[in-house]
């Protein structure tokens, strides 16, 4: 064996060079495995007792890409461009043999092998789109001539890997062998054995041929993201790209069409953000003050007490990973239209084809109702999702605690009530801890758990590997009213209701989050929620224009009006009667009214997020400003290409930031708008949250 470079070795086996790449943890093709590719190579292709060569990686998978953290700092080593040149012209066949996922760069480096055999489970995916960028060593043009234009288009448009059946299936692989060495080795031998060709997917031109003339292949898939990918550049991009390989007259021309868009891609501002977002998610998973050695709580069994939306959709997250759930209600009939609620989601995603009819019985075989709590007795977790009421919270869990083992961990998904005193109902306060999901529980990914003062480790690290576990991104937050992700919401609430005061209409406000790239503004996302939550009609004596709406009996898109007026389709659009009583509301406020611009608009709804954003740093209930943007991210909305709030606020510079807060404290004499006192340090320290260390 020799070492090529500190990550690749090179063994020759029976006149067959194996080079090996070993980069925990994924052999990302961080500068010493591009020398490795290269050296190894150059050394096998000189050596003439060998007449072929596998490509082959220690450890847990294949290839998985560029190494990420290399991006935007100075490249050192061959590139990958020229490693995978010398790669494809080289004068003998190199097989590649996969496992894990071949991913990226990874996919583009088995595309350069003249041949490509994997294990059964291994996945083949160009996913650069999740990091706004797209294939740049050549996967635009080579996947296409391999797997056809359309399915190109899909898998880099998506992102989503394939698995080796289809990749067989489509020529991406000639074989699955089981035992992945040895089975590339005797591919290898068969390949020379039988003289085949040295296939450089390059020369391959009959399935781009195939597309020529079809510009329809490029409009249905514009059509069907457009939707989905609203605003981000990457995917155009890549559409771009295979449109190049089809219609440039040769391979290399398409490749410096590539080669542009990546660039430009790379230097942008989306790609830096989803990237930045890439990392903040892994390093949510990373609690500095809980061993990485604490001792796992298994999670075999778990109980969830509320059968309505949330505890329905909870429960489905768990059943979707095979781990047996008793949820309970109070009476039967509820129960019942709970589960029957479960079946029926089951039903449809299976109709969609997401999974087979199989599926739904075997999730439905795990779920077992019961209007008994002491069924919970042998659970090792417990969730509770009834509505929000800090008495029956309390009660539920005094109950809990009389009822369930030892050592399970009793879980609230509060929204906003507070975990200590929920847990003050207990004997075992370290057991419990906050696992707050948003709603529809079995779609949305961000799982905010909430940690008590006295949430034992062994709960923390449980809830944390317990949320990857059920595909949920976590972020472990302090406890506060709102946590995280609502806290910051109200600021923003409060704002553009300011705002329907001063000037703007409801359409105004939402035009603007809604361009920025926001799911929906404010007033749309009211309405449909509901304007009657926790409106109490009795009570409600129009102090807010909220409760005018309301006793016009306008509660949101379920009545057809609120904020807009809302036609059979659930169509929005403003409301004159709206406006009238908007305008007439402010003026008996005293408010005068004046031309607000889209600019003013967005800096007053999203400063005030940056800044509650840094208070909560301030105060310990997140641990790093990247937990604050996965929260946002994947629980409101906020657009990844934008990194979220507290990255965004970097972008643009926190003395910025500070600026407009002093300018709009000054102009509404707001204490609202008092700045935060690690916003002021951050700004003139010159500084960002991303240099905050907690
Ligand atoms: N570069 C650097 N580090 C990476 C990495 C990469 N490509 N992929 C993963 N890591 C780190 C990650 O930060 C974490 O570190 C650890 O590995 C385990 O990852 C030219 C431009 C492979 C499916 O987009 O999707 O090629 O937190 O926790 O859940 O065209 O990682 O432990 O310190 O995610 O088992 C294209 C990205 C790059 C794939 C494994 N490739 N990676 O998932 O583990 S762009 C990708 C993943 C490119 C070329 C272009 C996943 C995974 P730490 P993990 P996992």
């Amino acid at each position: 064996m020799v070492a090529v470079s500190n990550m690749a070795d090179l063994t020759v086996e029976d006149g067959v060079a194996v080079l090996t790449i070993d980069n925990p943890p994924v052999n990302a093709l961080s500068a010493g495995v591009r020398v490795g590719l290269t050296e190894g190579v150059a050394m096998a292709a000189a050596d003439d007792s060998v007449s072929a060569m596998v490509l082959i990686c220690a450890g847990r998978t294949f290839i998985a890409g560029a190494d990420i953290t290399e991006f935007g700092g100075a490249s050192t080593g061959p590139s990958l461009h020229d490693a995978l040149t010398a790669m494809e012209n080289c004068s003998k066949p190199i097989v590649a043999a996969i496992h894990g996922t071949a991913l990226g760069g990874g996919l583009e480096t088995a595309l350069v092998c003249h041949y490509r055999v994997a294990d059964a489970k291994a996945r083949f995916g160009l996913p650069e789109v999740n990091l706004g960028l797209l294939p740049g060593a050549g996967g635009t043009q080579r996947l296409p001539r391999v797997v056809g234009v359309a399915k190109a288009l899909e898998m880099v448009t998506s992102g989503v890997p394939i698995g080796s059946e289809e990749a067989l299936a489509s020529g991406l692989i000639s074989e699955i062998v089981e035992d992945l060495r040895g089975g590339a080795i005797a591919f290898a031998k068969k390949v020379v054995a039988e003289n085949r060709p040295l296939v450089r997917i390059r020369d391959q031109n009959e399935k781009i041929d195939e597309a020529k003339g079809k510009p329809e292949l490029f409009a249905a898939i514009r059509k069907s993201i457009a939707r989905k990918t609203r605003n981000f550049k990457a995917p155009e991009f890549n559409i771009q790209c295979i449109e190049a390989a089809v219609n440039s007259a040769s391979f290399d021309e398409g490749l410096t069409v590539e080669r542009s868009l990546f660039t430009e891609l790379m230097t942008g501002e989306q790609s830096a953000a989803q990237r930045y977002f890439f990392f903040a998610e892994r390093m949510a998973q990373k609690i500095p003050d809980v061993p990485k050695d604490t001792v796992e709580i298994p999670v075999n069994k778990v109980g969830v007490i509320g059968a309505g939306t949330m505890g329905g959709g909870i429960s489905m997250n768990i059943l979707n990973v095979g781990i047996p759930v008793t949820i309970i209600e109070t009476k039967q009939e509820a129960l019942d239209r709970g589960m029957a609620v479960i079946r029926k989601n089951y039903e449809n995603t299976a109709k969609k084809g997401r999974i087979s009819q199989q599926d739904v019985e075997d999730r439905m075989g795990l779920l077992t109702g019961s209007l008994n709590m002491e069924d919970l007795a042998d659970c090792d977790m417990v969730i509770e999702a009834v509505f929000e009421n800090m008495d029956l919270k309390k009660d539920i869990f005094g109950r809990l605690d009389k009822i369930v083992k030892q050592g399970a961990i009793l879980a609230s998904n509060t929204s906003a009530l507070d975990v200590n005193e929920i847990a003050s109902a207990t004997t075992r306060p370290e057991s419990v801890i906050g696992l707050h999901f948003f709603s529809p529980a079995n779609v949305m990914k961000l799982l905010e758990i909430v940690r008590g003062d006295a949430s034992s480790n062994e709960v923390i690290r449980t809830s944390m590997s317990f949320a990857k576990k059920i595909g949920k991104a976590a972020a472990l937050v302090g406890v506060c009213p709102g946590f995280v992700g609502n806290r910051i919401l109200a600021q923003r609430q409060y704002q553009a209701q300011k705002l329907i005061m001063e000037g703007a209409m409801p359409q105004d406000v939402d035009k603007v989050l809604f361009e920025f790239g926001l799911p929906m503004g404010p007033y749309q996302m009211s309405d449909l929620a509901g304007l009657d939550i926790g409106w109490d009609a009795e009570k409600s004596k129009g102090e807010t224009i909220r409760d005018v709406l309301c006793e016009a009996g306008r509660r949101g898109q379920k009545t057809g009006a609120g904020y807009y007026d809302y036609d059979e389709n659930r169509n929005h659009k403003p409301s004159a009667e709206v406006e009238k009583i908007i305008l007439e509301f402010s003026e008996k406020s005293q408010n005068v009214r004046r031309e607000i611009d889209e600019e003013e608009i967005l800096a007053r709804c999203i400063y005030p997020m940056i800044n509650e954003g840094a208070k909560i740093l301030d105060e310990g209930i997140a641990i790093r400003a990247s937990d604050v943007d996965v929260v946002w991210v994947y629980g409101y909305g906020w657009p990844i290409y934008r990194g979220g709030p507290m990255h965004y606020a970097d972008s643009i510079g926190l003395d910025k930031v500070l600026a407009k807060m002093k300018e709009y404290g000054e102009l509404t004499g707001d204490a609202f708008w008092e700045p935060s006192p690690l916003l002021v340090k951050l700004a003139a320290e010159g500084k960002g949250f991303k240099d905050f260390a907690g």
